[in-house]
């Protein structure tokens, strides 16, 4: 959708519902190079925002209720800013979480009214959830902080109400991209010591393309959090922080006293931390095929041993390795949504085309399919 005809929907609604003159926020989704499952083990990541956001109009009420309206869902929550007020729907519990997460940090919510839209795909791994908790993180801070939270911060409230409200014990790199990304460029993350590059991602002979399998993904309650308790129980093991610390000589010298599960799930962090700094050299050198090999380790790895694939998504990446795509692989949290796809530009009508149409054969129904526009994160819309 564009922008300008979502904010015009987005305020008709406001103006009709609460009368009152809003400003305007928003927040993007995210896609992520490599380095994967990699945040919450103190790796690296590479992600970027994309050109899908939630957008909200927001005005404070002078009340202590918030009033929300998702338009997209035709529903609308009110709640409290007490814990004891957490509202039912669980859209709601993103706006809900982010309210407390900034007075557990000592800064100010009052009440407010609020309708928010979006055209990040939902289930489709590019985190329409962070995109959400961005935006209101954003708005809130603007609106009865006066800027003080410092971004980072933004992103951990994001994060902490995932943890502390909707069931998903997530690592930081989908609310880290969500406020931080920037127009053009991907973003190194080292998510140990939250040191981060950023790096122009514009390549001449390649683009980047998302086929979305629209086998649905919902992180909560999903085998999401078994694959942290098992990242966890292992650098228990070894003793050591996390698996950023681990190397494979450590994991094999337990491997005897850990279950093949865990030792499988430890095996493809630990690879997948030397993929990402392979994937940066690459990049700084022009060396794009090298980024391909590189994806395509991955999607084996996610696939065989982290198993968060799915047979939509295996054979998509099967489809972009025959059509001779540079890198293709499961991108995000896993169990549905889409493959990125690294594709050299003449290849890219062939690789589309022979994707839908082999996916439709086999499932009955149309991938969609998305190119990469690298765009910014969270902002206040003027
Ligand atoms: C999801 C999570 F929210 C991220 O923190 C990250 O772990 C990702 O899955 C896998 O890399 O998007």
């Amino acid at each position: 959708m564009e922008n300008n005809m979502m904010r015009e929907r987005i305020l008709h609604e406001f103006e009709s519902r609460f009368g009152s003159e809003p400003s305007f926020y928003a927040s993007a989704g995210r896609i992520n190079l490599i380095g994967e499952h990699t945040d919450y083990n103190g790796g690296f990541v590479f992600p970027g925002a994309i050109d899908k956001v939630i957008m909200a109009a927001i005005a404070p009420n002078g009340s202590d209720r918030v009033r929300v309206v998702s338009l997209d869902l035709d529903e609308e929550a009110e709640f409290g800013l007490r814990e004891e007020d957490a509202p039912s729907q669980s859209w709601a519990r993103y706006v809900f979480g982010v309210c407390r997460e900034i007075q557990k940090r000592g800064g100010k919510v009052k009440g407010f009214d609020a309708v928010f839209s979006g055209d990040v795909p939902l289930g489709a791994g590019l985190s329409s959830s962070a995109a959400l908790e961005s935006c209101f993180a954003y708005a809130l801070n603007d609106i009865f902080n006066g800027n003080s939270i410092d971004k980072l911060e933004l992103a951990r409230i994001g994060q902490s109400t995932e943890h502390n409200y909707c069931g998903v014990n997530c690592g930081i790199m989908d609310q880290f991209a969500s406020v931080m990304g920037k127009k053009g460029k991907l973003i190194r993350l080292d998510c140990r010591s939250m040191d981060f590059e950023y790096f122009p991602f514009a390549p001449e002979d390649y683009e980047l393309i998302l086929v979305d399998s629209r086998v649905k993904h919902e992180l909560a309650d999903s085998p999401y959090n078994k694959r942290r308790e098992s990242c966890e129980r292992v650098a228990g093991r070894l003793g050591v922080e996390t698996l950023r610390d681990a190397t494979e000589e450590m994991l094999e010298s337990v491997r005897g006293e850990i279950s093949d599960e865990d030792y499988r799930r430890a095996k493809f962090v630990i690879e997948e931390k030397e993929r990402v700094l392979g994937v940066s050299d690459a990049l700084k050198e022009g060396d794009y095929e090298r980024v391909g090999e590189l994806m395509y380790a991955t999607h084996r790895g996610l696939s065989k041993d982290y198993e968060v694939s799915c047979e939509e998504l295996d054979f998509l990446n099967d489809v972009a390795k025959e059509c001779g795509v540079t890198g293709s692989r499961i991108m995000g949290g896993g169990f549905g949504g889409c493959t990125i796809n690294l594709v050299r530009k003449d290849l890219r009508d062939r690789f589309v085309e022979t994707a839908v149409s082999r996916f439709k054969e086999k499932y009955g129904h149309e991938p969609k399919v998305y190119p990469v526009v690298i765009s910014d994160g969270a902002r206040k819309l003027s």
